[in-house]
């Protein structure tokens, strides 16, 4: 009963509102919904802390459990019968889920993201969730997926690090909870999580430097030169891991950066699953999230596996990398 008191169960701590749910039914559904994203991190996050043992003491290489984390989400967002459409990192294809139940709800997620062989870094998920187009009782389409993220009616990450963290918004602030390992209850930390206005680092994977295009190589050197608000010099940070990579940013401020290049045109990470999610809650925090010429929330996605570049972070860092695009875009 004493532990139980400081445990704000993640209901309890999310704040929901009734204008973002049509009726009850769909407000406990996303309830729901939210109770199978914590339970399919709890799940993942177990196999996660295994990952360095013996594969005799059951251990997983990266192709297994990235499958088993996909195939996780999958049963666990199937079995809620809140959801009628997911879309994973995992699968080429949106998958129809056979019996949604009262399901109005489509999900997009990356079931783990940032394994390494062997695991050397903090890793994650990440997710969001569309209100379903299409009509009750009709067959869910790609229209109910293809939607800007700032669409999105809920949006999180979880991160595996030194502890387990569930950061998410429903459209009304962002709360962070921590797994209170002894009690498997996720804790109520970081209330109303507000980014910074301004940071001291900028993450971005300076091996490429040399396929940067003109204004990211002229925008690299500003991050380098310009000190920030307090005359602090900036200094990098960059795990290879976008979670974690995100996570700080947000927490501490600072700007994360994967910009187009000469290899990856429109940039590596995808919108639907990764940065569109991420920018609904950076926005949702008081950050921004910019291809460099417009807010990563009002690009259409164009397909399920949708490329954007993207500059993530406090306002003021987002604000002074983006100015080095707005006369054209990447790579021209
Ligand atoms: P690079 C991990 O594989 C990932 O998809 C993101 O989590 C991460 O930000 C990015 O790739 C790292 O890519 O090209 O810098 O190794």
């Amino acid at each position: 009963a004493e532990a139980q008191k400081h445990v704000h169960r993640l209901e309890e701590g999310v704040h929901f509102s009734s204008e973002g749910a049509s009726s009850g039914d769909s407000l406990m559904d996303l309830v729901t919904l939210l109770s199978a994203v914590t339970f399919s991190v709890k799940t993942v996050g177990a196999m996660v802390r295994c990952l360095g043992l013996p594969r005799s003491a059951g251990a997983k290489n990266v192709r297994e459990a990235n499958e088993a984390a996909n195939e996780t989400w999958i049963k666990s967002l199937t079995a809620s019968r809140a959801c009628s459409l997911l879309v994973s990192e995992e699968c080429e294809e949106p998958i129809a889920v056979s019996d949604p139940g009262t399901g109005q709800y489509a999900v997009v997620f990356d079931p783990l993201t940032g394994l390494a062989e062997p695991p050397t870094q903090d890793m994650g998920a990440i997710f969001g969730i569309f209100r379903q187009l299409t009509a009750a009782g009709e067959e869910p389409s790609l229209m109910d997926v293809l939607q800007p993220a700032r669409q999105l009616v809920a949006a999180g990450y979880a991160v595996y690090g030194s502890s387990t963290m569930l950061v998410l918004t429903t459209g009304h602030g962002v709360d962070g909870f921590t797994l209170d390992p002894s009690l498997q209850e996720f804790v109520l930390t970081h209330p109303r999580l507000q980014v910074p206005f301004a940071g001291e680092t900028y993450s971005i994977n300076e091996g490429y430097a040399s396929s940067f295009d003109e204004r990211t190589k002229l925008m690299l050197e500003t991050l380098k030169e310009e000190p920030t608000l307090d005359g602090a010099p900036r200094t990098c940070r960059y795990l290879g891991s976008m979670v974690p990579d995100v996570h700080r940013t947000l927490l501490y401020g600072g700007v994360f950066i994967y910009p187009a290049h000469a290899g990856r045109p429109m940039g590596r990470l995808k919108l639907l699953y990764e940065a569109g999610p991420l920018a609904f809650v950076a926005e949702q925090a008081g950050g921004e999230a910019s291809t460099g010429r417009k807010p990563i929330l009002d690009i259409q996605p164009e397909s399920v596996h949708h490329r954007v570049p993207i500059i993530l972070g406090s306002e003021d860092d987002v604000s002074l990398c983006a100015s080095h695009f707005r006369t054209a875009p990447w790579g021209s």
